[in-house]
């Protein structure tokens, strides 16, 4: 039958170095799971695909991956794609019964599952009856329903192997097709699946990853944010891949001292963390020379206070560029960038994207005033799953609502000021608490810090900040209130400090502000 014209399928395009024998036999996977050339990385994806639609799997149907990051979860979900099925890689950080709600609400007949995961699928699986067919992956294996078949990750490789082998073909999506769901809760609320385009993938490739990354086929990725994170699944698979680059897989949870000997045996060239975990590295005190093989890091997740950029740069060497993505841009629209970082800042935008900064009526503000950041790229998702209404408040025509608050200056420089409803207004003008934190963490003795509003005894809001020092450190409250108002505008000041032992964060390692704010009022 005629090819469609517009007939595009992501994991062919991600998968081209397999197809050239010169690129082949490059390293496609390293990391503690194991390595696999381009052309093993193919031929493993060719019998998950064979393999899931001997196990009846569709196009456009759901496949969940509950899995540690390593070849065979990479392996799904390009298999995945191949066969015009949906992969939808899930958080492994998920109980039971969460993981059971996107099942049942991705309506998922198949579920792909890590050994270390088993005890929460299992539970999941017995409120999900949508499911009938589980695949482990590893030693362990799950009691499941009656009508629901479990077997190993390798009895669905061999099915593909056996029947059909490669799935010779691409299943024929068209650039349109439904490539891949990646779900999202923001900070609070209830999980969204975002559904992304086969075009999507190739769109942040060639924007973000060739334009801003620089990347080449010598470089090899390694991102503390896992694949199932739109963050990460850019960063370890979408960038690495299509540029014929090397992947760093790691399947364990990442800290400061397990990445240090990750960058020592698999040196990595370019880093993806979020700021958390840049601050985590610099408080243990990870040596300067851990990131010698590093050309490049890169923080995103939420904006990178500019002590940090300074404090982690001059003690490594290596240039951050801060970056604002999202789940529903599937990566990075506003970036630093490399040789031209701005501490503080988000950079400007990345090609192929627009911004917009608006006021509340939707008109656009002049350089200098605060507004909600909108921005048009075509990797924006087309929606969420069965959620029309809230679709149709966060994607507006072409254009996106970020739920930002930011301000461009005259050079095109962004600034976040924060989520657009986490801006506070104390003594009736605007305060960000970005800018806030941003002065505490000028203090020699604090190493992270969080503003919230909070209603003072006359029911006005005020800010209110919460602290951790550094190990050995110490700082009062009034000190640092005293060191905020020597450097900002005196009403912006926190009226009150707490000294905590830890932030509270969203497994993405994003400030719950909400629980800040609790923790403040108690
Ligand atoms: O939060 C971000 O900045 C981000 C970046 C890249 C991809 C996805 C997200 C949410």
């Amino acid at each position: 039958a005629p090819v469609p014209p517009d007939t595009f399928n992501a994991s062919e395009y991600l998968l081209q170095a397999a197809f050239r024998p010169e690129t082949a036999a490059r390293t496609a996977i390293t990391g503690p799971g194991g390595d696999l050339s381009y052309g093993e990385l193919a031929e493993l994806a060719g019998h998950i695909a064979a393999g899931l639609e001997q196990w009846g799997t569709r196009a456009e149907e759901r496949v969940v991956l509950f899995m540690a990051d390593g070849p065979p979860m990479a392996a799904a979900i390009l298999g995945a794609m191949r066969l015009g099925a949906v992969p939808v890689p899930v958080s492994t950080m998920l109980t039971g019964a969460e993981l059971a709600a996107l099942l049942n609400d991705a309506r998922a007949r198949v579920l792909l599952v890590s050994d270390r995961f088993a005890v929460a699928a299992e539970s999941a699986v017995a409120h999900a009856p949508g499911v009938r067919r589980v695949a482990v992956e590893g030693d362990a294996t799950l009691r499941a329903p009656d009508g629901v078949r479990v077997g190993s990750f390798e009895d669905l490789v061999h099915e593909g192997r056996a029947h059909g082998g490669e799935l010779a073909e691409p299943y024929m999506t068209a650039e349109d097709s439904s490539a891949l769901w990646l779900y999202t809760s923001g900070t609070t609320g209830k999980p969204k699946g975002a559904m992304h385009r086969h075009a999507n993938i190739r769109h942040v490739v060639e924007t973000y990853g060739r334009q801003v990354l620089g990347i080449t086929p010598e470089d090899r990725c390694y991102s503390v944010a896992k694949l199932f994170f739109a963050y990460g699944i850019g960063n370890s698979l979408f960038f690495p891949l299509a540029t014929g680059a090397t992947t760093i897989l790691d399947p364990d949870r990442p800290t400061p001292a397990s990445v240090a000997e990750r960058l020592a045996e698999y040196r990595p060239t370019l880093f993806f963390a979020v700021p958390t975990f840049f601050a985590a590295i610099l408080n243990a005190d990870v040596p300067a020379e851990a990131f010698a093989s590093v050309r490049l890091a890169v923080s995103a997740g939420e904006p990178l206070p500019a002590e940090l950029c300074r404090r982690f740069t001059a003690k490594y060497g290596v240039e951050i560029i801060d970056g604002i993505g999202s789940t529903e841009c599937l990566h990075i629209f506003l970036s630093n960038r490399p040789g031209e970082v701005r501490p503080g800042t988000t950079g400007t935008a990345v090609p192929g994207y627009e911004l917009r900064v608006v006021d509340a009526d939707g008109t656009e503000v002049k350089p200098g005033t605060p507004g909600s950041l909108l921005v048009r790229g075509e990797s924006i998702a087309t929606g969420y799953w069965c959620r029309t209404e809230t679709t149709r408040q966060v994607f507006q025509g072409e254009w996106l609502r970020t739920g930002d608050t930011y301000v461009v200056d005259e050079d095109g420089y962004y600034t976040c000021l924060g989520r657009t409803g986490d801006m506070l207004k104390a003594g009736g003008i605007w305060v960000s608490p970005a800018e806030v934190e941003g002065r505490l963490l000028e203090h020699p003795a604090v190493s992270m810090a969080a503003v919230v509003g909070l209603a003072d005894a006359d029911g006005l809001d005020k800010p209110i900040a919460a602290v951790v020092l550094k190990e050995g450190a110490s700082a009062g409250p009034a000190e640092l209130i005293e060191f905020c108002r020597a450097g900002l505008a005196s009403f912006k000041r926190p009226r009150e400090v707490l000294i905590v032992d830890k932030l509270p964060t969203t497994p993405t390692g994003k400030l719950r502000r909400f629980a800040v704010r609790e923790l403040a009022a108690t």
